[in-house]
């Protein structure tokens, strides 16, 4: 299922050049960014050599024994030369050595031939260097190059106003987007909805053909024009062969003489997605070594931020000037993204989404907590007995701890918001050589709220594990709200973005509703209760799930979905009502679905795509499958599945976004590490790792450059200097591995009965009962469910059964379990409490036991006998 082909250069598009024009003094420029006032972005250098801008200028530190001069180089690439033109190539240089730069004009790879080879002598006064050439021939995409190694000792060498005038206006970007036929190019379920998109100039419908991979016919029929697409502004048509559930590989459409890439139908497509999006974690880990036994040899990579030089490590960092005077223990947690920082704000949503990912194994039928549980990631923590998730979550909760105030500081219990390189480095940049000083920014109230809400809901899901580490959490929720309320509009500047990003966020009402919602599910305590439903955002749809989606900087539905899945103390009326909202909002969303001609789930009011948009497209799918979930209703389970659809190359560029899946996929995303497009020796991203995707408001330069006038859905190229396009990070990810892991489970279900009312029984019994155990030294948690097979609505439902040996129930959730003995009794929780014919109720719990266990053979619910499986 993993993609095919590596497209490199096919992806990247197509630059056409215009004719030639203007005067040299007029004539266009060439180099992106020559005067840094974008930082590092469009340059690039060998790895020994890490390059860094400061006021203006860009400074590479090269090592000592170089051998020759090509062993250490600083350039750009993709200029676009035109034969027969003249070119001025001007810079101004220093170094702290005096040194020779072989600064070229050339073919960028073999046989390297040059248009300009020049020696620059360059000393410690900064000095221009002018030259003057002719293009010998057209290239697409040559290398400016000064190259500066060879010499014995090491030096620092810096550029600053570099330009290269001459030859045609810079080309038009025409995104190569394959076959004008889109479809989900991973494939699509068997029992799911099958719809594709088709460009055409046709405004009659047109034939479409199915085809399996022999070539055979399997279905055909007409598409439905559409009209101009707004997200494309292109004419398109849909196709819907949801008819065709056979399964298999290979599968085509063809409209008018044009074929799709092939895809799937079948089960089982997103089994490995899962795991892979979750790995997207340890692979982005800070403080520890990425072992190759995890991960293979390719990505492995030495610890990042340990303090080996030139590294200057996390242990002890300071914070920036004017905001502390003590230094904190900040090491661990993830970078968050194509950038080294560590940010609170950001952190919180990412590894709330994670550990929801997990919760929703516990609160919902028909899920699949095994493939989460120990042993089953790529976590070194495997087979310590804690689910391998909650291992990944760990990793960045011990780290959001450290990023607490410590008590007797001002501001104690505030969370700073985030810590970073003092100054931007650019690409490619491993962590383990990160040179730059790191610093902690000011504290702040949405920081601090992200740190209440995950630290809350890692005291629940921790306390089967570790009662101590759970009672941290919970200790830090308490403080950290503590300080919010005490602290309540402490903003991060819009402008503290040296270095790293700014995540400013001068609306903190949601963090407050999230934050809340986490402490009361957790604790049940009445303060936590009021906060909650005192919140203007309460009971507002539209506030807590905005048209667009939740965010990092929108974060109220993360606090109205676990109020509405994990059990809690609201009553049965305060609870329908936030259930209300989660559907409310599900539907508006899959009505934006069904209505799009690509099929997306997205429709932001005033139809521009955000940065970062399929993060919004998996947060509104988030919204659906837990609508799903509740509610049984397939027709949110179809509207996820068309965001899959889109996400995965049923889109206007053809490309799926998540590396690694589809035949067509992103992998020049922006990172400092997976750097491929850079430095071949580096690898690309990890195989589901979803770009950020299309951004109308392009503002990198690479992105300028390319899609001046873009349509929304088209405002996005594969290039790893886009970072405002095509950066990875932990909050995308996150939905991302919720999603991929509801996907996975629906699958997991007997016969694709999503819990949605299906006949699960033989008729035979009145009720059937499936449980599975995870286990481990010392105890074990079961996962229950049962479904009643009968004709009658049982209310309340009670299950019972006998335990063969000392087994010891010790916490459960979604149902109240008791033990007298052996005998175990599991009735309803305040939701769950009616279980109509045909009907299923999901629950678990914890126990202890010495020993070998066996699970319990017979069930009896209701007094009736069930069936077990
Ligand atoms: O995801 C963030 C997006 O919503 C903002 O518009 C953008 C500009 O402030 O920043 C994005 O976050 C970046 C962060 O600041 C630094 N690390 C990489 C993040 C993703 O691009």
């Amino acid at each position: 299922m993993l993609g095919a082909a590596a497209l490199a250069g096919v992806l990247g598009g197509v630059l056409a050049v215009p004719a030639i024009g203007a005067e040299q003094d007029e004539a266009p420029e060439q180099i992106v960014n020559g005067d840094f006032s974008d930082g590092t972005t469009g340059w690039w250098w060998t790895e020994n050599a890490p390059g860094t801008v400061e006021d203006g200028r860009l400074c590479v530190e090269v090592p000592d024994d170089t051998a020759d001069p090509w062993d250490a180089i600083v350039g750009q690439d993709d200029l676009a030369l035109v034969a027969g033109e003249s070119y001025t190539l001007t810079y101004t240089a220093s170094s702290t050595l005096p040194i020779i730069s072989r600064t070229n004009v050339q073919l960028a790879e073999e046989p390297w031939t040059t248009d300009l080879a020049a020696a620059d002598l360059v000393g410690d006064t900064a000095e221009t260097h002018t030259h003057v050439f002719t293009a010998a021939a057209d290239n697409d995409a040559a290398q400016l190059a000064f190259q500066i190694g060879g010499g014995a000792e090491a030096y620092t060498f810096c550029l600053q106003d570099v330009s290269l005038r001459g030859g045609a206006e810079p080309p038009t970007y025409e995104p190569d987007t394959g076959s004008p036929v889109r479809v989900n190019q991973v494939g699509y379920l068997s029992d799911g909805p099958k719809t594709g998109t088709v460009v055409t100039d046709s405004v009659a419908p047109l034939a479409w053909s199915l085809r399996d991979a022999d070539g055979t016919e399997r279905a055909s029929g007409n598409t439905v024009p559409v009209g101009e697409d707004p997200t494309s502004r292109e004419n398109v048509h849909t196709f819907d062969f949801s008819g065709m559930t056979e399964p298999g590989e290979g599968f085509t459409v063809t409209v008018e003489g044009e074929t799709s890439v092939p895809f799937a139908i079948g089960e089982g497509l997103y089994s490995t997605l899962r795991t892979d999006a979750l790995a997207y974690f340890y692979h982005n880990r800070s403080g520890i070594e990425i072992e190759a036994d995890l991960v293979g040899e390719e990505y492995a990579r030495p610890a990042g931020h340990v303090g080996v030089a030139p590294n200057q490590g996390d242990y002890e960092v300071p914070c920036a000037p004017g905001v502390c005077d003590y230094s904190l223990d900040v090491s661990g947690g993830w970078y968050d993204a194509g950038d080294h920082g560590k940010y609170v704000v950001n952190g919180g949503i990412s590894v709330a989404q994670v550990m929801a990912t997990y919760e929703r194994t516990l609160t919902t039928e028909g899920t699949g907590g095994e493939a989460l549980g120990d042993g089953k990631l790529r976590v070194p923590e495997g087979g310590n007995g804690v689910p391998d998730i909650l291992d990944e979550a760990r990793w960045q909760m011990d780290f959001m701890m450290r990023m607490q105030v410590p008590e007797g500081e001002p501001l104690a219990g505030m969370a700073h918001h985030k810590m970073h390189d003092r100054a931007w480095t650019g690409l490619p940049l491993l962590p383990h050589r990160d040179p730059q000083p790191r610093e902690l920014r000011p504290p702040s109230t949405a920081a601090t709220l992200n740190l209440a809400a995950s630290s809350a809901q890692c005291a629940r899901l921790f306390e089967p594990y570790d009662a101590d580490f759970a009672a941290q959490c919970l200790e830090t929720a308490r403080t950290s709200w503590a300080a919010a309320q005490a602290n309540p509009a402490r903003y991060a500047d819009p402008n503290d973005g040296q270095g790293g990003g700014a995540y400013s966020d001068r609306n903190v009402t949601d963090e407050f509703y999230w934050a809340a919602a986490e402490l009361f599910i957790t604790t049940g305590e009445n303060t936590f209760r009021q906060a909650v439903l005192d919140s203007p955002l309460h009971g507002d749809t539209d506030a807590v799930f905005p048209r667009g989606g939740m965010s990092w900087a929108d974060t109220a539905g993360l606090g109205a979905l676990s109020l509405a899945t994990v059990p809690n103390d609201l009553t049965e009326g305060q609870l329908a009502g936030v259930r209300a909202m989660v559907t409310e909002a599900a539907d508006g969303y899959a009505a934006d679905s069904v209505a799009a001609a690509y099929g997306v789930p997205y429709a932001p009011s005033d139809g521009s795509y955000v940065w970062g948009s399929n993060s919004q497209v998996l947060n509104n799918m988030v919204v659906m499958a837990t609508a799903h979930d509740l509610t049984g209703d397939v027709t949110y389970r179809d509207s996820v599945l068309r965001g899959m659809d889109y996400l995965l190359g049923r889109n206007p560029l053809n490309l799926s976004y998540i590396t690694g899946y589809g035949e067509r996929y992103a992998k020049n995303q922006h990172h400092r590490h997976w750097a491929n497009q850079l430095d071949p020796s580096l690898p690309n991203p990890a195989p589901g790792s979803v770009a950020g995707g299309p951004n109308s408001s392009i503002q990198d330069p690479v992105a300028q450059e390319r899609l001046q006038g873009c349509a929304p859905a088209m405002c996005y190229v594969d290039h790893i200097e886009s970072w405002a396009t095509n950066e990875i990070t932990i909050n995308w990810n996150a939905p991302l591995s919720w999603v991929a892991s509801y996907l996975d489970d629906l699958d997991s279900e007997d016969g694709g009965d999503n819990g949605d009312g299906g006949d699960n029984g033989d008729g035979a019994s009145a009720c059937q009962v499936t449980y599975a155990t995870d286990r481990w030294s010392g105890g074990f948690t079961a996962h229950v469910s049962v479904t009643n097979t009968g004709t009658q609505e049982l209310s309340p439902w009670e299950l019972t059964w006998s335990f063969a040996d000392d087994q010891r129930v010790t916490h459960a959730w979604s149902a109240e379990v008791r033990q007298n003995g052996r005998d175990v009794v599991a009735g309803p929780v305040s939701w769950n409490s009616t279980l109509p014919p045909g009907g299923t109720v999901s629950f678990g719990f914890n126990g202890t036991s010495t020993g070998t266990v066996a699970d319990p053979a017979a069930f009896s619910l209701n007094s009736a006998t069930c069936r077990a499986e």
